[in-house]
């Protein structure tokens, strides 16, 4: 099965980014193809394609991933396009914290890969950059999303405290769904 591992925002927070989309940024129509709220987070750790027999370890190594990682507070804010505004194919939201809340996630996304690589998961290697996908662009050249990015700029959302972790299934047909598996509460 195809797994990742997220943070999901409250609705609160999915709420005010609704808005935001909705009345202050140009319309998300073709080539974009706007992710739907219900399938909004921020990826931890992307694992791909797990055998069922891992599934056990996987889960109890991520168990002590989150007991071990301390909750912390977190905006969405601003955003992007990767690889770049001018030729975007993956349209996000950015994050802003305190630096000891965004030092705190960047070890959580490290603990969750380090939890996945030792359960034997060959993940692919990225650097993690936390942001929350609006939107991708069916074009593999990818569009200008200079005013897509401008107009997220001055975005700031509520704040709001991250205390679990989702193990995540995504199926990719008909059409993508995301299923939660297990979540985790962070320790404290
Ligand atoms: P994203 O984080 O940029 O949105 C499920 O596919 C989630 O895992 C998505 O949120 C996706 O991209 C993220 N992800 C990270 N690396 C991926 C990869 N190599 N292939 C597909 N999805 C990946």
């Amino acid at each position: 099965m195809r797994l990742f591992v997220a943070v999901y925002p409250p609705p609160a927070a999915l709420d005010a980014l609704a808005r935001e989309v909705s009345d202050g940024l140009p319309p998300l129509v073709a080539p974009w193809r706007a992710v739907p709220v219900s399938q909004w987070h921020l990826t931890l750790a992307f694992l791909g394609e797990v055998a069922q027999d891992r599934l056990s370890e996987l889960c109890e190594r991520l168990s002590r991933a989150a007991g071990r990682s301390t909750p912390l507070t977190l905006a969405l804010s601003g955003g992007g396009a990767f690889p770049a505004a001018r030729r975007g194919q993956v349209l996000w939201v950015g994050v802003r914290g305190e630096r000891s809340a965004l030092d705190a996630l960047r070890r959580l996304a490290d603990r969750v890969g380090a939890a996945a690589r030792r359960t034997g998961i060959a993940m692919p290697a990225r650097a993690y950059r936390p942001h929350l996908t609006l939107a991708r662009c069916r074009d593999p050249q990818g569009v200008d999303a200079a005013s897509m990015v401008a107009a997220l700029s001055g975005y700031a959302g509520p704040v709001w405290p991250v205390t679990e972790i989702v193990l995540v299934r995504s199926q990719l047909a008909p059409t993508t769904s995301h299923h939660p598996a297990a979540r985790w509460p962070l320790g404290g």
